[in-house]
């Protein structure tokens, strides 16, 4: 299937508006929908679970069902406006969900989507919405069937999903774009690894981020033992890291944060300022993009986390562009009083090669554990 033939299926079903977060079993499908030329609005939202909240306004305005597209790691933070709002018992809101099935059982898969590829078709029966499941080899006629099928429960109010395995889209046009950001991500995890004390814990975010840690930490020190990966939980790794600070706090913590997972659960910035930690030091590595997952725009590329921070009150908030910035970082980061955050500007870059955590991620949290011991 191509993106561009299901988008005008999708159209042809009376949908105008189409939300999400990316997903790289989405990859061709985001890519699509990213140049496509038809007539769908399409919104990038800052989680699952928003998109749910835009489909659901959507509905009310319109009277017409808006279609949700994620990665099955999303379906934890539709639940909520799901069940408790859209759902037929409730308001009862139509929508036609695009899930992307990583960890699909009897497929390899990196630790965070095993349990969840595991629960995918269960979470969705437990939702009360129907699903068809499609792959490379569902033929166009097969296709269409699940679509009308679907439109039967969307003229009814009701959801249905539809569950995309790897490689069911076909690559097209792919969507390329630079931020014109000059530092390189991996380089700058490089230099932090440099400059933050050794005796300090990393939180590291979803994706790449932990990844080029991961390889730098070892190529630097031959370990990773006080770095914490947040290989799922999207969002989560600020809150992960005021956990530990609030723990230790004769230890300073950084929060190594992606734009895209930080929008995903901005709160924990008003709600960090708020518990004004003095060893916690939140760093944004900003490319305004999901960078991990095909590098789709975030959909807010123009925020400045910096002033976010500083509006939440964090104590001290710097933006960083270049060469410059980092030294000045090198040089204040040890005088500097938390709650700090230092947004690093950087360009969409990544390496082909790029390795995985080699350990179970259970492995990971003894090592990370044994520095409290
Ligand atoms: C709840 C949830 N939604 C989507 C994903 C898929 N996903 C993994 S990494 C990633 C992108 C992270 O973007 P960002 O934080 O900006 O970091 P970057 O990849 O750009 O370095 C996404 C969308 C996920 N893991 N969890």
């Amino acid at each position: 299937m191509k993106a561009d033939e299901l988008l005008n299926k999708i159209e042809g079903m009376g949908i105008k508006v189409i939300a999400g977060v990316p997903d790289s079993t989405l990859k061709q499908f985001c890519d699509g929908l990213q140049t496509y030329k038809g007539g769908l609005e399409h919104y990038v939202t800052a989680n699952e679970g928003a998109a749910v909240g835009l489909a659901v306004g959507t509905f009310l305005a319109s009277g017409r069902p808006a279609c949700v597209y994620m990665q099955n790691s999303g379906i934890g933070n539709i639940v909520n406006p799901l069940a408790s709002l859209a759902n037929d018992d409730v308001y009862g809101i139509p929508m036609l969900f695009i899930t992307g099935w990583r960890g699909e059982p009897g497929t390899k898969d990196e630790p965070q989507h095993v349990f969840q590829g595991k629960i995918t078709c269960k979470m969705f029966e437990t939702l009360d919405v129907p699903y068809a499941v499609v792959d490379k080899d569902t033929l166009p006629a097969q296709w269409d069937e699940i679509l009308n099928r679907a439109k039967t429960y969307l003229d009814r109010n009701l959801q249905f999903a539809i569950i995309v395995k790897k490689g069911t889209f076909e690559p097209d046009r792919e969507f390329v774009w630079q931020n014109g950001n000059t530092l390189n991500r991996e380089m700058v995890l490089g230099r932090l690894l440099q400059i933050i004390p050794r005796k300090a814990y990393i939180v590291s975010t979803t994706g790449k981020i932990s990844r080029e840690l991961y390889e730098q930490s070892n190529a630097q020190f031959g370990n990773h033992d006080n770095i914490f990966m947040t290989v799922g939980g999207m969002g989560h790794a600020s809150m992960i890291a005021f956990g530990v600070a609030k723990e230790r706090r004769d230890r300073t913590i950084f929060c190594i944060d992606g734009d895209g997972a930080a929008l995903m659960h901005m709160g924990a910035f008003a709600f960090i300022a708020s518990q004004a930690p003095e060893n916690f030091y939140h760093i944004v590595i900003n490319n305004q993009a999901h960078e991990s997952v095909g590098a789709m725009p975030t959909g807010c590329q123009s925020v400045n986390f910096a002033e976010v921070a500083k509006a939440a009150g964090y104590a001290y908030t710097e933006r960083i562009t270049d060469e410059a910035g980092l030294k000045r970082l090198e040089k204040e980061i040890v005088d500097i009083k938390g709650p700090a955050l230092y947004e690093i500007m950087v360009s969409l870059d990544s390496r082909k090669d790029l390795g995985r955590p080699k350990e179970t991620a259970k492995q990971n949290r003894d090592v990370f554990m044994k520095n409290f011991k």
